[in-house]
Formats: structure tokens, sequence, C-alpha cells
């Protein structure tokens, strides 16, 4: 699929070559990235740019730049200070593969690379820039509330920890292909709520929602609606943002 050509292809073109020194820093950053995972959120930013009307190849980078600021978060998200988890996508995390120093290393350049390559978007690089700061503070203060869990504020929690990201994916898309505000505006409300209910159905997964099972699948079935009506109005191609939506409703992993 069109999709995934593009991603895969512009985040090789983006990361360093594996034997670039040092190779094990350049292997670090490319198995993290390598192992798979479902590129959620660059089909974000590519299907934001269609939506607003736009050539997805403009997307490409911003598209490249999220999967890797993403990638960085689950690297640190592993490490012996917070997870500890010895696998992720069913394979070693990287800390267990390449050791801990290593992982922390491999996560800031990947964090330093999603900056480099956002800045290679061919218009609005100065606004796309601020919303993947922006929202790149977002995970870590969705984080940090979830770690200290002083005082449990799930809806905090989910808005940062995983709709943030999805929401810079959609504003970047949008951005790339020369959107207004309104249209930006639109496709992160759209966003917004398709974090929520990929989180809400990552809970009904692993069967560790802090609802009930009727609620979860509610809060789910309603975020999911909102994501779609958000998206009245929109100039473009809505077709793979509905079929996003539709298909994080149905998604069994
Ligand atoms: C270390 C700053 C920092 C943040 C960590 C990623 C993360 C934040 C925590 C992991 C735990 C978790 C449930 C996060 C919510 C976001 C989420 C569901 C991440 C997993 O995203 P997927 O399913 O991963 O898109 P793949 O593997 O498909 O890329």
């Amino acid at each position: 699929m069109r999709f995934s050509k593009i991603i895969e292809e512009v985040l090789d073109e983006v990361l360093p070559k594996g034997n670039d020194r040092p190779a094990i820093l350049s292997q670090a950053m490319r198995y993290a990235v390598g192992t798979g995972g479902k590129r959620v959120r660059p089909r974000i930013c590519l299907a934001a740019a269609l939506g607003a009307g736009g050539d997805i190849e403009d997307a490409r980078y911003p598209a490249a730049a999220i999967e890797l600021l993403h990638n960085y978060t689950l690297v640190h998200d592993d490490l012996p200070a917070m997870d500890n988890d010895e696998e992720r996508r069913g394979m070693m995390s990287v800390w267990k593969k390449f050791g801990e120093a290593n992982a922390i290393l491999a996560g800031d350049a990947l964090l330093a690379l999603a900056y480099k390559t956002a800045a290679l978007s061919p218009r609005n690089v100065k606004r796309i820039i601020e919303e993947l700061g922006e929202k790149g503070v977002g995970v870590v203060q969705g984080q940090v509330e979830d770690i200290e869990e002083i005082k449990r504020d799930i809806d905090f929690i989910y808005l940062h920890k995983t709709a943030d990201l999805f929401i810079a994916s959609a504003a970047m898309g949008a951005l790339a292909v020369g959107a207004d505000e309104e249209l930006v505006g639109k496709l992160k409300e759209y966003a917004l709520n398709l974090g929520l209910a990929f989180q809400y159905q990552d809970d009904l997964l692993d069967g560790d929602s802090p609802y009930d099972l009727e609620k979860t699948r509610s809060l789910a079935e309603e975020s999911t609606n909102k994501a779609i009506d958000a998206l009245q109005g929109l100039p473009g191609d809505l077709s793979e943002l509905i079929r996003l939506a539709e298909s994080l409703r149905g998604r069994q992993r």
C-alpha cells in the first residue's frame, strides 16, 4: 500500500546507515524503529495531508519525524528505570539487546533526529516544529504523572501519554500541505478523539481498563464517533482518515 511504502522509505532515508560511526548507535536506532509497529502516527500524518486537500508526498518528513519521536518514547519507556521491559513488539527491547546506556543514547538520538527530519518539511516548518515540541513535552508530562501516581488523573494521562502524539501527527500533516489554522484545528480534534479511542481500545485488549468493560467500550465508541464527526467540512479525501478510525475500532493489537 502507498502509505506503508512512503513511511518505510523515508524512515530508511533519514536513519543513519547501519555502519555509520558509531555503528552500535546506528544499529540501535535502526533496531528500535525497525522492529515493526503499526505506524499509526505516520499514517495519521499522511491521511491528514490528504484530508486537508494536499499531496501526501509533502507530509513524508513530518510522518517520519513523528514515528522517530514515538520510537524514542518506547525505547525510554522500556528502560529498567521506567517499565523495565525486556521485550517490545515480540523482540528484545533496545536496552536488553544493546545495553542500558546505549538505549538511553539511541532514544536521545531518535528524538534529535525527529526535529532534524521535521525541519525538512516543504512549508510551515516553524509551526510543525512547534507542534512536535509541544506534544513531545506533553508525552513526557503524561509519562511523569503515570509513573509518580500521586493522584491518578486518567483523563490527563490519556490525553498526554497517548493522544498528544496523535494530535501532533494530524497537525503536522495538515501544516505540511499548507492547511490554514481552521483546518488544522479540525484535524487536531479528530486526532484527539482518535487517540482516546485508541487508548480505550488498548485497555480492552490488555484487560486493564480503569473503567468497567461496558463503560470502556462505550467510551471507545463515543470517541471514534467524535473523531469522524470532526471531519465535517474538510476539503480533501477523507477516506483514509475514516478508514483509520474504523480500523482502530476493530483492532486486535
Ligand atoms: C518515555 C517520554 C516517555 C514516554 C513514554 C510510549 C509511552 C510513553 C509509554 C508506553 C505505554 C503506553 C500504554 C503508552 C500509551 C501510548 C501507546 C499505546 C503506545 C504504544 O503505541 P503503539 O501501539 O505502538 O502505536 P507500536 O508498537 O505499534 O508503534
